[in-house]
């Protein structure tokens, strides 16, 4: 039987990011697509296809599936406690670990990370683009007992070594509002290296002064992928100016300081790459993370007036500082 050609194997790593409404197993069904991820108690909570993952974070208004689609067909697997999948140019991957819900998040995030790196280190894409943390009651507990300062020293822990600043990942650390029981970890690696950006309206986050914790958190603001076919990963993006948290009074004013610093991230990244669009549109996707659920409707009708046409994804999530109403973390091309 003649067979078309294979297509040609792109030089360079692909990502595209949606939102869709398509039942998940038309989804499931595109081999190209690297993961697919489902949020809230509504999505199934596993599936026998390793590139699904649930997110349990309550989800506002629509459910739709954030589908990561690469360039080549991708192989996945599980080997033993990491669910993956790899196109050739990029991986996805994902693990969890039991947390108690008390201190041993500590513990908890040392065996991840330390499970994450050796993962790393020994496959062929050594370079974590991006990492997203969801954690249960984050700010729980008093002073450096908080939950997401112990997180903090048991992933450095784990990493066991001091990353450079060219070495740092672009990150998310978000808190469930139910307790889920687990540590729960998913990544973009790539063959390739980034380049990790950062915001010069904040400081960097692993300079952080010794009153958020004994132990500043390693990540960047966002990564510049090397390939242009891939777009900007932004971080988890909070009201955080130099260090410090403003408008803790002030939903909307967190939101606007939310957007400048989006903004300054943009433009640093258009300094190295003019393409990247200088405003958000139709190639960003955001999750937009809000703490309290009653504040989900006006967070949402925030989002319709100042980012109109942009593809979001509401959550009820927990910031990593008490004061901290909304956080957005996305992808922009
Ligand atoms: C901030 O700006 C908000 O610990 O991995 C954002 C993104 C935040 C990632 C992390 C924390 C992390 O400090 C918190």
């Amino acid at each position: 039987m003649p067979s078309l050609p294979e297509p040609l194997p792109h030089a360079a790593a692909t990502l595209a990011v949606d939102y869709r409404h398509d039942p998940l197993e038309a989804v499931l069904a595109d081999r190209r697509l690297l993961a697919v991820f489902g949020f809230g108690d509504q999505a199934p909570a596993t599936h026998a296809d390793p590139r699904y993952l649930r997110v349990n974070l309550p989800v506002h208004g629509g459910a739709p599936f954030e589908c990561w689609r690469v360039q080549d067909e991708v192989r996945d697997g599980r080997s033993d406690d990491i669910a993956w999948s790899e196109d050739g140019h990029l991986q996805f991957g994902a693990l969890d670990v039991a947390d108690a819900g008390d201190g041993d998040i500590e513990q908890a995030a040392e065996q991840a990370y330390a499970r994450l790196q050796a993962w790393l280190a020994a496959g062929d894409y050594p370079h974590p683009l991006r990492i997203w943390n969801y954690l249960d009651a984050i700010t729980a507990g008093e002073g450096d007992e908080e939950r997401y300062r112990r997180f903090c020293v048991g992933r450095a822990r784990g990493i066991g070594r001091v990353l450079g600043p060219a070495e740092l990942p672009a990150a998310t650390a978000i808190g469930h509002p139910q307790a889920t029981g687990r540590l729960q970890l998913y990544w973009l690696a790539a063959k390739t290296p980034g380049s990790p950006l950062e915001n010069p309206r904040q400081v960097q986050a692993w300079r952080y002064p010794r009153q958020y914790g004994p132990q500043a958190p390693g990540f960047a603001r966002a990564m510049l992928p090397a390939s242009a076919a891939m777009p900007l990963l932004v971080s988890g993006t909070a009201a955080v100016v130099g260090h410090a948290s403003l408008h803790g009074d002030s939903l909307e004013a967190q939101f606007e300081e939310v957007l400048a610093n989006l903004g300054s991230l943009v433009e640093r990244a258009r300094a190295i790459r003019p393409d990247v669009p200088d405003r958000p549109g139709n190639g960003t996707r955001l999750k937009v993370y809000v703490r309290d659920a009653d504040a989900l409707p006006a967070v949402d009708a925030l989002l319709r007036q100042r980012l109109p046409g942009v593809p979001t994804l509401l959550l009820h999530g927990h910031v990593c500082r008490r004061e901290l109403a909304v956080e957005i973390d996305g992808v922009h091309a």
